[in-house]
This record gives structure tokens, sequence and C-alpha cells, in this order.
């Protein structure tokens, strides 16, 4: 495929902008969980998706970026705070990613990537990652481009990092220009301080089938797909409603709702898609009994195996005692530390 709409875009965007890098870019951005997922793309270059979505950003989870140009021949990706080097799928990424911003051919990067999201816990997410990295670019030039801007750029990285440019409830707009410049993230006004996120590591091994692979297979093969665009704008509308009237329950039911809807979208693409394990089912029917038991909790699924649960303050010590694994999230409530404040890069 070819790469030059993509170089277009971003030579579009930082256009004028300087091309000398300062000593180092430092940047943070939150993971982000989707209530109304995006699922499938009507461009596979530009990144831009059928729909729009709706997410949560996870305040104190996500990723820390630090980049610095590099004399060398070859870029250097690292992770974690002992900056080990990055895998091999990893680093062709991010190299593949770095290739659309070098100000000359030969300029190279260093670049340090700390993940707070608990390592093997299955929800490494490339959202945050792209997102941080875009920030750590725009600081290490001092473009000081606008967050539309940064989250166009992030969408090139991985679509799903656009939503991860701000806090709290975001939007992303499907857009209708050709060339994408109108599918971006923004900002949803309301905010839910009592609203927790809980992510429940079922299973952590690697998952077989990426999140491309997996959306571009079910909208060629599904016939449930068709109605997939329907489906995402009934539940942003239910969504938009639930946050406006903070109405936990229809926030949940929709959210539950679209996730499965999506992953029967994925059960009837040929072959199935299938990425649940035995342990997903439990935990699903496990949400369902205690709801049944009147706890209001409600579970959202990506593509993975991985259940995140959806519930209020009031009932965290009984959603503990029921997952005892779970990794609570309060995004209206956590302190979230910035690199520089956490020394996540050695202070
Ligand atoms: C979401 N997911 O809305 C949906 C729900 C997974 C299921 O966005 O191909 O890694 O890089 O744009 O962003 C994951 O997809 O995919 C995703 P690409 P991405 O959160």
């Amino acid at each position: 495929m070819t790469t030059s709409r993509r170089r277009e875009m971003v030579r579009s965007i930082i256009e004028g902008r300087s091309t000398r890098p300062a000593s180092t870019g430092t940047a943070y951005a939150p993971a982000n969980i989707a209530l109304c997922k995006y699922w499938g793309k009507r461009d596979a270059e530009l990144n831009l998706p059928v729909t729009s979505s709706l997410s949560i950003s996870l305040g104190g989870l996500g990723t820390a970026t630090r980049i610095s140009a590099l004399d060398a021949g070859e870029d250097a990706v690292l992770v974690g705070k002992d900056a080990v080097e990055a895998p091999a799928a990893f680093r062709d990424r991010v190299v593949r990613f770095l290739d659309l911003f070098r100000p000359a051919p030969d300029v190279r990067f260093r670049v340090h990537t700390v993940n707070s999201i608990p390592t093997g816990a299955g929800f490494a997410s490339s959202a945050s990652g792209f997102a941080a990295l875009v920030l750590s670019l725009d600081a290490l030039f001092g473009w000081k481009l606008d967050r539309p801007a940064l989250s166009v750029l992030a969408r090139l990285g991985s679509g799903s990092a656009c939503r991860s440019l701000y806090d709290g409830f975001v939007e992303w707009s499907v857009g209708t220009r050709e060339d994408g410049m109108d599918s971006h993230a923004h900002p949803v006004s309301e905010t839910w301080p009592g609203l927790c996120i809980g992510l429940l590591p079922v299973r952590t091994t690697e998952k077989t089938v990426g999140s491309t692979r997996g959306m571009d297979h079910t909208s060629a093969t599904s016939p449930l797909y068709a109605a997939w665009p329907a489906t995402v704008e009934r539940d942003l509308a239910q969504l938009r409603e639930a946050l406006r009237t903070r109405d936990f329950r229809l926030l949940g039911e929709t959210a539950e709702a679209n996730a499965l809807a999506m992953h029967a979208t994925m059960l009837a693409a040929r072959p199935a898609l299938l990425y649940w394990a035995p342990e997903t089912v439990s935990a699903l029917q496990a949400v369902q009994a205690l709801r049944e038991n009147g706890l209001p909790v409600y579970a959202t699924m990506d593509a993975g195996p991985n259940p995140k649960l959806l519930f209020e303050t009031p009932h965290e010590k009984s959603i503990r005692a029921a997952f005892p694994t779970i990794e609570i999230v309060r995004p209206f409530n956590d302190q979230v530390m910035t690199p520089e404040a956490s020394g996540v890069f050695g202070g």
C-alpha cells in the first residue's frame, strides 16, 4: 500500500513549522475505552472510520513517551522503566510512523515509552501509545499544533489514538471529507465523578488477530456488518442522552449492547472471528448474575478476551469482592501524574 497520502497529510499539517528538534520532547496520553465502538474503515490508508465512536479516557492509565533526535544510522525504540529494546513488531510500527515526520530522510530518533497500564494485563494500548508519540513530537519540534490537528495525526498511527488526545468522555466524529481532515476527536463536556471502569484480566496472552485485520475481515465478509452503522447511530444518540441526564442504566445497557453487537458482526464473519476465552464468557455471565441480584454493573469488550466493567463508586467494594483481580480506574477522580512528576524517565 502506498503511504503517499499519509505523508501528504502530515506535510500539510506541519507545513511552515519548525524542522529543528529541541533536545527532548516528553508527553503523556491516557488509554481509552470505547462505549460505542469504532469497528470498520472507509479508508484504510488514512484510518478513516465507517462511523463515529465515543470513549472514556482512562486518566492515569496510559503511555508516557520521551523522544529526542539521534545521531545514528537507525532509530532506537525503547520500552519500560528499564528502557529495554522494543519487540520487533512494535519497533517496526513506531519506525514506520516516524518515517512520516522526519524533516530529512537521514534524521533518526530515540523513542522511550513507558506504559502505566499494568504489563501483562492484556490491555496494551496502541491508542495511548500513538497519542503520546504525536504529543512528544509536537513538543520536540515546538510545533504547538492545536488538538484537532494532533488528533488527526494520532489517527494515522491507530484510529482509536485520535480519542486519546483528550481526558473524560470523547467523541470521534466520522467526518465527510475525503482527505480526512474533519475526522478527529473532540471532548464531550459532561463529566461523571462517580464513574468507575474496571479492567478484568481474564487472559493475557497476545491476541492472534489484530484489530486492523479483524475489522477489515469483518466488514468484508460478515453479513451482519450491514446493520452496524445504524446500530452505532442509535447507540451514540442513547449514550449522549445518558451523559446529559447522568442515567447510569442507559449508559451501561447501551455500552454493553454496542460491544456485543460488534462481536456479533465478528461471529458472523467468514471464517468467524472469536476473541473470547472461556473465562470471558464466565465473567460476562457473572456480570449478568450480579445485575440480576440488584448490582448495577455492565460490561464492554474490545478486540480481545478481557472485559471492562462499568459501575459507580458506591459499588466498588462489591465489585472487588466479585472480581478480586480487577484494576479499577476512576476517570474523573484519579490523580494523573505528569511523566516528569512521576519520574518515569529518571527525573
Ligand atoms: C474501539 N477498537 O473503538 C475499537 C473497539 C477495538 C474494538 O479501536 O486499525 O487499534 O489501528 O485504526 O485503533 C482498536 O482499533 O485500529 C479499536 P487501527 P485500532 O476502541
